[in-house]
């Protein structure tokens, strides 16, 4: 599979069109233009919802046969839940991309969650605080299910779990805006309950499909974890001890209730302990044995989004806890003790570096400290550039409304090295990794596996809303002119992409036939 990948709220625009519900993105950021790095919401975007079929059209010139995007639940079901009534145009609209994709040779591969939660599920009962989130996102997911899986075969419940709850529940800088300093909420103990509830959604709507839908669809369903690749920040002992710490924070928090039915121990061992608002250290929810059962193995391939490596420094915290940034004991950065740099950043100040050859290490890593027994797809790999020139314009006379100005043309950004750069050297560290892998155990068939990566995306598609930095970030291979009609045009990027797509034949031939013909 080699695809572009998008998200609903950041390209589809349309807010309040097609009787599409609020979700907590619009809200956020209209209700906190202060929070968002140009005060810009994604209102209009780039209007992929109007624009649907000549994007399309832009993405079979690219030559991919797979496209990732997001199904928007306050679309399907505008009050968050089926007691409030599904929306028939909305389910027509993802209906038409699928249809219009699969008319031009491309396969759809469709998120349910990217981040954009109804904003009257939030209201009701703070949305993934509640473990009522549970029941009402296995009904969304049976929806989609229902109406899109004759065609829809690849499903990925949530996206980036790990950025959702760090960034909008111990930062306080995605919807819904909890746990950062003077917002409310409570980094001590909501970061546990909402990765709780978010892993249960997961293995949920996974059993639904399994029960339900699997035998007439035969698709498959994953999750897309992020993770990044960590190196200890000096020789000390201890910042070796934060690289394990690290991996359990960001990622084993997902992956071990998955693969083990549990949190990983460090989390247990840190986040079981008294904290300033908690001194009797119950702040981490258990996992009962019915949610055990359900979780253990609900995957049929493991999406990772990756884009960058780290050092990580230890940093201690004995006494009591502050919550979440606390408890993980480490301090992730791009530079070392020696102030070496990990990679070159994508800008001066952008958290991507380009660190490609660690991906290879990460996912050989990642299969055996695990024991993932599925292929990995490679759901998200991208690099920005900084859209800002330096300079400024008034918006009114309210100093806050003083912004950065947004507009990086065509030409200043077309011949995007660094992102070329970028995609060919994680596809090549792919290709090493697949070929470790199957010289190592290709012949046993290693339990599922026949390959260890399955799939590729770009992130992303085109220029779009990059959340809480707005405008001021473009990951596209495609730039979009937000000054003239909202108008694509190819970076060399996507010019490089589509020339490997055509080119790499080896790509894609099935492996099983790849295999005869070797053999013959
Ligand atoms: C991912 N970080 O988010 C998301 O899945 C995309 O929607 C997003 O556009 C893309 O990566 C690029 O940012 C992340 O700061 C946001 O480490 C921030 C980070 C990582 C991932």
């Amino acid at each position: 599979m080699f695809g572009v990948g998008t998200s609903s709220y950041q390209i589809e625009g349309a807010w309040n069109e097609g009787g599409k519900g609020l979700h907590i993105w619009d809200c956020y950021a209209l209700r906190h233009p202060e929070k968002i790095t140009d005060g810009s919401n994604a209102c209009v975007t780039v209007d992929f919802y109007h624009k649907m079929k000549e994007d399309v059209q832009l993405l079979k010139k690219m030559g991919v046969n797979y496209f990732r995007f997001s199904i928007s639940w306050s679309r399907i079901l505008p009050g968050g839940k089926v007691s409030m009534g599904k929306s028939l145009e909305g389910i027509n609209f993802y209906n038409k991309l699928i249809d219009e994709l699969k008319a031009n040779d491309i396969e759809p591969f469709v998120t349910l969650f990217h981040w954009d939660l109804p904003n009257a599920l939030e209201e009701e009962y703070m949305g993934f605080l509640s473990p009522k989130i549970v029941d009402d996102f296995v009904n969304y997911a049976e929806i989609c299910f229902w109406e899109f899986g004759d065609r829809v075969k690849n499903w990925v419940t949530l996206n980036e779990p790990y950025r959702f709850t760090y960034s909008g529940y111990v930062k306080g800088q995605f919807a819904p805006g909890r746990g950062g300093e003077g917002q409310e909420g409570d980094p001590e103990s909501e970061p546990y309950i909402v990765a709780h509830n978010l892993i249960n959604c997961h293995a949920a709507a996974y059993r639904k499909y399994e029960q339900a839908f699997q035998d007439a669809q035969k698709g498959k369903v994953g999750i897309t974890l992020d993770v990044n690749f960590f190196k200890p920040f000096s020789n000390d002992q201890k910042d070796a001890k934060a690289v394990e710490y690290a991996y359990d924070f960001m990622f084993g928090l997902f992956m071990e209730p998955l693969t083990k039915g549990d949190w990983p121990s460090n989390v247990k061992k840190f986040a079981t302990k008294p904290s300033i608002h908690h001194p009797n250290g119950r702040r981490l929810p258990t996992f009962n044995d019915d949610q055990k059962k359900k979780l253990l193995h609900s995957y049929d391939f493991l999406g990772i989004n990756y884009y960058t490596a780290n050092f990580v420094q230890f940093v201690d915290s004995s006494g009591y806890s502050s919550g979440f940034e606390t408890d993980s004991h480490y301090k992730a950065s791009g530079k070392d003790s020696k102030g070496n740099v990990i990679g070159p950043a994508a800008f001066p100040g952008s958290w991507v570096y380009l660190c490609a050859n660690e991906l290879a290490d990460l996912l050989l890593y990642i299969q055996e400290k695990y024991n993932v027994d599925k292929s990995f797809v490679i759901t998200e790999n991208g690099a920005p550039e900084a859209n800002e020139d330096g300079s400024y314009y008034d918006s009114g006379n309210d100093p806050k409304n003083k912004k950065k100005k947004v507009i990086k043309t065509y030409e200043q950004v077309k011949d995007d090295e660094f992102r070329l750069k970028y995609i060919k050297w994680h596809l090549d560290a792919i290709k090493q990794a697949n070929a470790k892998w199957s010289r190592a155990h290709g012949l046993q068939r290693y339990k599922f596996i026949k390959k260890l990566v399955m799939g590729y995306f770009v992130w992303s598609f085109t220029d779009s809303y990059e959340w809480n930095s707005g405008y001021t970030q473009r990951f596209g291979l495609n730039y979009v002119d937000y000054n003239n009609n909202l108008l694509r045009y190819p970076k060399n990027s996507a010019l490089w992409f589509k020339k490997f797509l055509s080119e790499k034949e080896e790509a894609v031939v099935p492996y099983e036939t790849r295999k005869r013909s070797l053999t013959a």
